[in-house]
């Protein structure tokens, strides 16, 4: 009897559960009603089963129960009940899955008018390209891959050279224009999903997916990655705009093609050299950093790394805290640097100092390096397993640099001084990594373990090609 009454309670507390759950789909923002359509009558189909089920076993359980004296009357077989509940089944099954197929059917036939689009998804961030004035998107190829060509795409290709390249998590698409969204990942499964626009499809390396949309109302919508893609993957975010067609359109224009981000500039590391005049006064001659002035070693970084990073400290995305004191006093300097090229050039001249040894500082580290080996795992999949930075994943060299630097880096991230802007994509995944350190002792343990790794690593074939941004 207690189990009847708990049966019922249950199938009560799950449809009223239902009827009054503040969780409901998102307002849709794309031509897709239909997956709406078919989400409810998959919700009909099993809520009536499940509430018929129940409420039956309820009956049987109250109705049948073990009276005095009752015998059971046995009956294995019954040819017409059977028929009977076969029947309905494959009806419900049928109606559960044979509208899919329609819509599903409609979902992969391509619209003539679809403008394309490509979504490139990697470990942890997306990408988009459009394919330019010629409505041709250029030949990619995995070799082609590198810090300067991103999207991997073939520089003798003509086709590819108008193809308007995105390196942002944020995308801008047109309203009421139909999409032709190509799939593509450089590394493991991914899935670019907007919520609101109710669809999604892995995507699956060494070959493109596609589908098709048309955004039917204007906004900003998140990007989120459905498909369990490693320690990074909840960080995987991103943002879509969709705006009047106009506006979509100046803002095309004003993405970079192939063509212009494979431009020379006219950076050089002689000219770098000239500028880095006023940075040895803190970060030393040879870059090997000075600790009395709370400055780290700089020789040895990426090129890539330290020209995003003076750009991150020229425009206040790193630095501005009123709390970060020395992000500051490097923020002030980096306006030093007149221009971009001026960036470039310095980064380039750093870039080609020799490794000298950091300068440590007067304090003892004494972190437990065992515990920081374990803490350690966490972090060489980006950093690398020898703490020699990974171009691909935007990840500086760790190893052989400033210990007591690093160490307040950690501090900074985790408080949120360094990293929090909300344009400082690899920052915030940094912020995210550093809560992982949840006490003070662990980044402490942490850093002794760096400590301990081979400096003469850096050449490894992940940094060899070396030049991410
Ligand atoms: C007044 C001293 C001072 C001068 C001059 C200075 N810096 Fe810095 N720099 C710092 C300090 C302090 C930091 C560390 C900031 C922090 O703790 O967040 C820093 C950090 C950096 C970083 C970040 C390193 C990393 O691992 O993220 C780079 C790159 C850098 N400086 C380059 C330069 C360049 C290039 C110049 C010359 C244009 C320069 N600095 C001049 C004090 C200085
Ligand atoms: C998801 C990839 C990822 C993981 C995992 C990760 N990091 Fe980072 N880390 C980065 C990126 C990207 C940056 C550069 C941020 C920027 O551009 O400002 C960074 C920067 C840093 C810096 C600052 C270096 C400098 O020169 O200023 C330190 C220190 C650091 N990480 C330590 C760690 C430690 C310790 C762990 C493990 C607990 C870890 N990271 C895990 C991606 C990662
Ligand atoms: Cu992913």
């Amino acid at each position: 009897m207690a189990i009847a009454i708990a049966l019922i309670v249950l199938v009560l507390v799950t449809v009223l559960f239902h009827i009054f759950s503040p969780w409901w789909l998102t307002p849709i923002a794309s031509n897709w009603g239909m997956i709406d359509g078919t989400i409810d009558l998959t919700v009909w189909v099993t809520g009536f089963v499940f509430v018929a089920v129940n409420l039956f076993l309820a009956y049987a359980i109250i109705r049948y129960r073990h009276k005095q004296g009752a015998k059971a009357h046995y009956e294995p077989e019954n040819k017409k009940l059977e028929i009977w509940l076969t029947a309905i089944t494959t009806i419900g099954i049928m109606a559960l899955l044979a509208p899919g197929l329609f819509v599903w059917a409609k979902f992969v036939a391509m619209p003539e008018d679809a403008m394309e689009f490509e979504v490139v998804g990697q470990q942890w961030e997306w990408s988009y390209r459009f394919p330019g004035e010629d409505g041709v998107f250029g030949a990619v190829a995995a070799r082609f891959y590198s810090g300067a060509n991103p999207f991997g795409l073939d520089p003798d290709d003509p086709a590819g050279q108008d193809d308007r390249l995105v390196a942002s998590n944020e995308v801008t698409l047109p309203v009421n224009v139909p999409l032709k969204v190509l799939n593509r990942s450089k590394d493991v499964l991914h899935n670019f999903a907007v919520p609101q626009f109710r669809v999604k499809m892995d995507m699956v390396p060494g070959m493109v997916t596609s589908y098709w949309i048309t955004p039917t109302r204007t906004g900003t919508f998140d990007v989120l990655c459905m498909e369990l893609c490693g320690i990074g993957h909840y960080l995987m975010r991103g943002r879509v705009v969709v705006a009047p067609e106009a506006d979509f359109n100046q803002w095309l224009g004003e993405q970079p093609t192939f063509a212009q981000t494979q431009e020379q500039t006219t950076a050089s590391a002689a000219a770098g050299e000239q500028h880095y005049v006023t940075c040895a006064a803190c970060h030393g001659a040879q870059g090997e950093g000075n600790p009395q002035m709370n400055s780290p070693k700089i020789a040895g970084l990426d090129q890539s790394y330290i020209e995003r990073q003076l750009h991150h400290f020229r425009s206040g995305v790193r630095g501005a805290s009123p709390e970060d004191t020395f992000g500051q006093q490097m923020a002030g300097m980096s306006n030093v640097l007149p221009d971009d090229d001026a960036i470039a050039s310095v980064a380039t001249y750093i870039a080609s100092l020799p490794d000298v040894p950091a300068i440590a500082a007067d304090t003892e580290n004494e972190g437990n390096i065992s515990r920081g080996k374990k803490l350690y795992q966490n972090c060489a999949v980006c950093h690398g397993d020898n703490g020699q930075g990974i171009w691909t994943m935007h990840a500086p060299r760790l190893a052989g640099m400033s210990s007591w630097y690093l160490s307040t880096q950690l501090e900074h991230f985790r408080s949120g001084i360094r990293g929090t802007h909300k344009t400082d994509q690899y920052g915030q995944q940094m912020v995210a990594m550093a809560n992982i350190l949840n006490d003070s002792k662990a980044i402490g343990d942490v850093i002794a373990y760096i400590d301990t790794l081979d400096q003469g690593q850096e050449d490894s074939s992940d940094t060899a090609t070396g030049r991410g941004n």
